[in-house]
């Protein structure tokens, strides 16, 4: 297993040029076309064409082509990212409390002292990487730069509480002190909030009156921690008296990657992602997780638990299973780079063959197995990863191709 994902590695390492060649190309279209449209504005402006001329270049909708390529460009700066890689990386997702986290215990061996599991609020807070090493284990802390911050952090919040005044994405802060100074009003002064919009505020207000708690980790660089200290930037802790969340350090943080010694010797070359699952209160984790989803993740591992009454799919799983859609569209339809695992987290197998049953049916929702494994055991998750990785090894050149083939549709460029 170990060559063969070598190779598929190497195999990406060898196109590497052509799509940088094709990005370049891209990028140069982009500056040509932004030239053309400035001297075709130029040229309308000055009045030295006629009105046929006017009206021929008027109809000439440059500006569309544009928007256009710009957004095929992010697809192939993600085939770029892909191939450059130097691991496989499976992304596992899931709503709050599924057992994410208790999966990649099960395969990494890591514990709740560094990537906790637990039950009741939500437990993860950041997205996390993990790799095998054979050398000293250690982790990585990216924090988010000030410019990140406010727009990857704040920015939810302003542009979508815009009907409270002084939020709004046009009063969005332009530096942290900026934030710092603004003064907000309590939430018993705003009147007609919405319950969700109320979370939200309540949330905003939070990240304004703990800022003590992070605003000096917020800088453009990351640091090399010791593994024993990871649970303090991947998990929420709370505060025993209120439930409230005790501390604040996790906003700071962007990603966190941690290198460890996995028990198992075939996980050599792969990226193992811990992906907080969607709560209501936090905004930004929709958009976080679309961005891990595109540039970190080669295939999705969605992991459900049984309910223990009314146990079938929801609405929720749809919708998470559209957002994760979304990601490459058309360009790599999920059913080709996603697996469901159902976690047999209460043993009752009935359960889990249920939803396995149901899956596309109710639950809409189109994977390329629907597996079953008690996350909680070593033995079952390690059976559920090698089915993955088998897959991966074998079809990854296949969904590469595609989706390069997809990408070359708009621009009709040879192969
Ligand atoms: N016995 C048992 N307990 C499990 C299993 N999977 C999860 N749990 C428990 O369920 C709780 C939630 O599991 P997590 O792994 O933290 O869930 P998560 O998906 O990472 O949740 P978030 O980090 O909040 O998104 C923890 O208390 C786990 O110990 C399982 O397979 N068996
Ligand atoms: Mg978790």
């Amino acid at each position: 297993m170990k060559s063969k994902i070598q190779a598929v590695i190497s195999n990406r390492g060898a196109s590497i040029d052509a799509i940088k060649q094709t990005l370049e190309y891209i990028n140069s279209a982009l500056i040509n076309l932004s030239d053309l449209k400035r001297f075709e504005d130029w040229l309308i402006e000055q009045e030295i064409v006629d009105d046929i001329t006017k009206k021929e270049l008027q109809n000439n909708d440059i500006e569309k082509f544009v928007e256009r390529l710009s957004f095929e460009k992010k697809y192939w700066e993600n085939i770029q990212i892909r191939f450059a890689r130097q691991t496989l990386n499976i992304g596992v997702v899931g709503r709050m409390g599924q057992g994410k986290s208790t999966f990649l215990q099960s395969i990494s061996a890591l514990t709740d002292e560094h990537i906790p599991a637990k039950s009741g609020q939500a437990c993860t807070s950041t997205q996390s990487v993990i790799y095998h090493t054979e050398s000293k284990e250690f982790a990585k802390v990216y924090y988010y730069n000030e410019k990140d911050f406010i727009n990857e952090v704040l920015y939810p919040y302003y542009s979508n509480l815009d009907n409270i005044k002084g939020l709004g994405k046009s009063n969005l802060p332009s530096s942290l002190s900026e934030f710092e100074k603004t003064s907000f009003k309590p939430l018993g002064d705003i009147q007609g909030l919405s319950s969700k919009k109320e979370g939200w505020y309540n949330n905003l207000l939070k990240l304004h009156s703990n800022i003590a708690d992070y605003k000096n980790l917020i800088s453009s660089d990351f640091e090399e921690i010791n593994i024993s200290k990871i649970k303090e930037f991947v998990q929420y802790t709370y505060n025993e008296k209120n439930d409230d969340i005790a501390s604040y350090r996790y906003v700071a943080v962007k990603k966190i990657e941690i290198f460890t010694k996995f028990p198992d010797n075939n996980v050599f070359q792969l990226g193992l992602i811990d992906i907080p699952g969607l709560g209501d209160t936090r905004l930004g984790d929709e958009e976080r997780m679309i961005r891990a989803l595109g540039e970190d993740v080669d295939i999705i591992l969605f992991i459900r638990k049984p309910d223990k009454d009314r146990n079938q799919w929801q609405d929720v799983d749809t919708n998470l299973y559209d957002i994760a859609s979304s990601v490459l569209r058309e360009k790599l339809s999920l059913d080709t780079w996603s697996f469901m695992l159902i976690n047999n987290r209460h043993g009752s197998i009935e359960d889990c063959n249920l939803l396995k049953k149901t899956i596309s049916l109710k639950g809409r929702i189109k994977t390329i197995d629907c597996l079953i494994a008690n996350c909680k055991s070593p033995e079952e998750s390690k059976q559920a990863l090698e089915t993955i990785i088998t897959y991966l090894v074998t079809s990854i050149s296949e969904l590469d191709a595609v989706f390069i083939k997809n990408c070359r549709k708009l621009l009709y460029l040879t192969e």
